[in-house]
């Protein structure tokens, strides 16, 4: 894919990212007969499943659910093998639907964004890139995925270290062989839940620093059952429809009791068909899981039970057990065999809790007991959530503001997908919207239609330009607050909230209240002439 637009110095729209988000963006933008660029820093498309490929990646999201539905001919012609789709599959799947749809030429690969200003006189943005490109543009599309800016702590003497370290989410793409090696993982997330089971394996010996231990699922996953892909084709169109409406962006079977009004006996039977049945859908066993903190404590009781039954050292089965902030709080985590690989003799937990690490050091790691030999050092550390990737790029909005300033104390959006002060900017599935409480490509479709919508308006009605107000703004931010506030998302110390980067500020960003009843409010924003909006 060679860059083929040295002419395409101006255009309708660029568009920062070849992810799923950027890659249906340019589809509906080519739609509309616009003209549009797409930069993407990686070497090929896919966004989060290039970069994201660690052993055992996977999506946590069944794949008949986690796949694009803007097209029938494509989601009735494509194969998944799997209940949950690997990376390598996933990226497939991207890669199939880049040629299907002849998005490649209007993508740029190896190509960052460093920045984006807007012209008043002109109400156009100015886009540049790291290979010294500057693009003119009406509209901003900032399609940067919520979780892309890997985030490796900072240990001054890293670079001392003698072995070969990598974070989960920028790895090579040759694959890693772990065998005969002394294997550090930092973190217990979602990344490390996945790849510990398969490093565990391989390794001579791992070990895993685990800071706070975290609530995992099963997965269960198999090959995808056909007589289940058949009924769900049958009825493609409905089953979007439920997922469009629906509180997460999937449907989960819903239990409209509380786990406080049912007897021990069927409050037990309905945590164990959850944890039978795998996945995401836990969190929903019963109504209050995540608003009454004495329901969630029955949740962590079955959870902790369930830790205590599959690993069998005691004081290991202990020190797995979340129980400082309630289940769900921070991303449910989904695995196979997670729990069970630390009866693996090669497996060692260490609690940095007690025991926090001090130092990297040339053969290791030291924390404040002891100092560990290590061959590899993984860091499972996570990323710098929702705004990092795009604090990343200098914007600059009006009166040459930047976002950065603007959001010195948190983001601020209307509807987590613009921004007052920066006119013609979007940003699919922004802090402020559903985005990683949901299934990401129902949301990405959402807010890219929704951002087509708004430009074919624009365009049939002479507008230049749309603002967010700043009222507008305000209200929304004020009511993404209080919806978070009603539940106990904001009791953990997690990436929703910025808790996993010194210095950010404590802001809970995902609008939790439901992607169904997001896509509602857009709808009748845009029906009521994009009120909250100025246009120009
Ligand atoms: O990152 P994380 P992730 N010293 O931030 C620890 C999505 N995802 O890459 O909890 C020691 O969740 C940190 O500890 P603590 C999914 O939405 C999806 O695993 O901050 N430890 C934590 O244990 C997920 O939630 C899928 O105390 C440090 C871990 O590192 C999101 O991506 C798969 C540390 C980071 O966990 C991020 O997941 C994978 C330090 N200095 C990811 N800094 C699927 O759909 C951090 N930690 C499958």
């Amino acid at each position: 894919m060679t860059n083929t637009h040295e002419q395409k110095r101006t255009v309708d729209a660029v568009v920062v990212g070849a992810g799923f988000a950027g890659l249906y963006m340019l589809h509906r933008l080519r739609g509309l007969g616009l003209t549009a660029r797409v930069f993407e820093a990686g070497k090929g498309v896919g966004g989060t499943w290039y970069w994201n490929r660690y052993p055992g990646a996977r999506c946590d999201v069944e794949s008949m659910d986690y796949s694009f539905s803007f097209s029938d001919d494509l989601q009735q012609e494509w194969r998944w093998t799997e209940r949950y789709a690997s990376q390598p599959e996933i990226l497939k799947y991207i890669n199939h639907v880049a040629d299907r749809f002849d998005l490649r030429r209007d993508v740029t690969l190896e190509t960052r964004v460093t920045a984006a200003v807007f012209d008043e006189a002109t109400s156009r943005w100015t886009v540049r890139t790291d290979r010294g490109e500057e693009v003119s543009a009406q509209f901003c599309i900032m399609a940067t995925g919520c979780l892309s800016t890997a985030q490796v702590p900072k240990y001054p003497d890293l670079e001392r270290f003698k072995g070969k370290w990598y974070h989960t989410g920028n790895w090579p793409h040759e694959g890693v062989d772990f065998t005969g090696q002394r294997v550090g993982v930092i973190g217990t997330g979602s990344s490390a839940i996945q790849s510990i089971p398969i490093i565990a394996g391989q390794a001579a010996h791992l070990f895993v620093f685990q800071r706070t231990p975290n609530f995992s699922v099963p997965a269960h996953n198999a090959p995808l059952d056909p007589d289940y892909e058949r009924s769900v084709k049958a009825n493609y169109a409905d089953f979007r429809r439920q997922a469009r409406e629906s509180r997460v962006g999937f449907v989960v079977e819903r239990n409209d009791k509380s786990a406080l009004e049912v007897s021990p006996d069927e409050r037990e039977r309905e945590y164990e068909a959850r944890w039978r049945r795998g996945g995401l859908g836990f969190s929903s066993t019963f109504t209050d899981l995540l608003i009454s903190k004495d329901a969630n404590d029955t949740a962590a009781d079955f959870f902790h039970a369930k830790i205590r039954s599959i690993v069998r050292d005691p004081a290991v089965a202990e020190t797995l057990l979340p129980r400082h902030y309630p289940l769900g709080t921070k991303r449910l985590c989904v695995d196979t065999d997670y729990y069970a690989t630390f009866n693996r003799g090669n497996v060692t937990l260490i609690d940095l809790k007690t025991s926090p690490i001090e130092a990297i050091t040339p053969d290791g790691l030291r924390t404040r007991d002891q100092s560990y030999a290590l061959d590899r050092i993984v860091f499972a550390t996570g990323f710098d959530a929702m705004t990092g990737a795009l604090l990343a790029v200098d914007i600059r909005g009006r009166g040459g503001r930047s976002l950065k300033e603007k959001w010195a104390e948190g983001p601020r959006s209307y509807l987590g997908v613009a921004i007052a002060g920066f006119p013609n900017l979007f940003t699919i599935t922004g802090p402020g919207s559903p985005s990683v409480l949901s299934n990401m490509i129902v949301s990405i479709e959402q807010h890219a239609d929704w951002i087509a919508d708004c430009v074919e308006y624009l365009r049939n009605n002479g507008c230049m330009a749309i603002e967010a107000t700043v009222e507008a703004e305000a209200q929304w931010v004020q009511h993404v607050n209080e919806v978070g506030h009603l539940t106990l998302y904001p009791q953990a110390n997690s990436w929703y909230m910025g808790a996993n980067i010194p210095g950010k500020p404590r802001i809970f960003m995902p609008y939790i209240g439901g992607v169904g009843v997001y896509r509602q409010k857009c709808d009748e924003v845009a029906m009521k002439g994009y009120e909250g909006f100025r246009l120009k």
